[in-house]
């Protein structure tokens, strides 16, 4: 059972990261983990890359879809964001042994400095579905950085598929299997190489606000109405029409 009181919601304001402790049992982990392997023929960036990444799993897996509507997380979700919280995106990262090219790391990067929210009021949620130590690239996170709003994203020069901000400080985040840390989605975050000769697998699920805008890299909405689903609280439809009236404004006609 996660316990986030006011001292845990001061440490993530101030900190733009909290670890929320253990999310997953062993079969809760397994489930996941048999649901990866399954699913890896839809790999975005197939052998180019010491990386598996594998997102919107809510369309091909019940399991995913249960854990991101159901899981212990979203407690922590609703103290840390708020009561009303709608379903983004989520993702299973695999890091393959022996990435010694640096292939596999992901350069240090904010959620939303691509994949971003408009507003930018969101929350992500990163587990590890196993044991992720510093030789086996778990997470790096840089605390505060999320105080600075959002930084400017380059093409990555290790992986041309990802985006990187430039380098600060960070502290390392091992997990135990099954442990999971929520952070900001302006809190820079990144990992390093698998140095081991064992697969290191995680997955995020990322929350919003429900009237957020997932936009394009050129700025405008993917979906005008909306692109998220609820999974707790109800969205203010004051807030929504608003959203709709400034992107209705922003969004030229087609054929203009
Ligand atoms: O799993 C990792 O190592 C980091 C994943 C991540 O930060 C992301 O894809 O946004």
């Amino acid at each position: 059972m996660i316990e986030i009181g006011p001292a845990e919601i001061e440490t993530y304001r101030r900190e733009g990261f909290l670890p929320i402790g253990e999310i997953l049992d062993a079969d809760e982990r397994a489930e996941l983990l048999a649901t990866e392997r399954r699913l890896r023929p839809r790999d975005r960036y197939g052998s180019s890359s010491g990386l598996v990444v594998i997102d919107q799993l809510e369309h091909v897996s019940a399991a995913v879809r249960r854990f991101c509507c159901d899981g212990q997380q979203l407690d922590a979700a609703e103290a840390l964001l708020g009561p009303d919280l709608a379903l983004t995106h989520n993702q299973f990262i695999v890091k393959l042994p022996d990435a010694a090219s640096g292939s596999s790391d992901i350069p240090l990067h904010q959620d939303d400095g691509y994949g971003t929210l408009d507003p930018p009021d969101d929350i992500t949620v990163w587990v590890a579905l196993t044991d992720t130590t510093t030789e086996n690239g778990c997470l790096h996170i840089a605390p505060r950085s999320h105080l600075g709003g959002i930084v400017e994203h380059k093409v990555s020069t290790s992986n041309p598929a990802l985006r990187e901000a430039e380098t600060v400080d960070t502290v390392p985040l091992e997990l135990a299997a099954g442990d999971a840390v929520a952070f900001t989605g302006m809190t820079l975050h990144g990992s390093g190489e698998n140095r081991t000769s064992v697969e290191r697998v995680a997955l995020f699920v990322r929350y919003c606000v429900p009237h957020a805008r997932m936009m394009t890299e050129g700025g405008k909405p993917v979906l005008a109405d909306g692109h998220s689903w609820m999974v707790r609280g109800e969205a203010s439809m004051e807030a929504w029409r608003s959203a709709n009236e400034k992107f209705t404004a922003e969004t030229p006609e087609p054929g203009r």
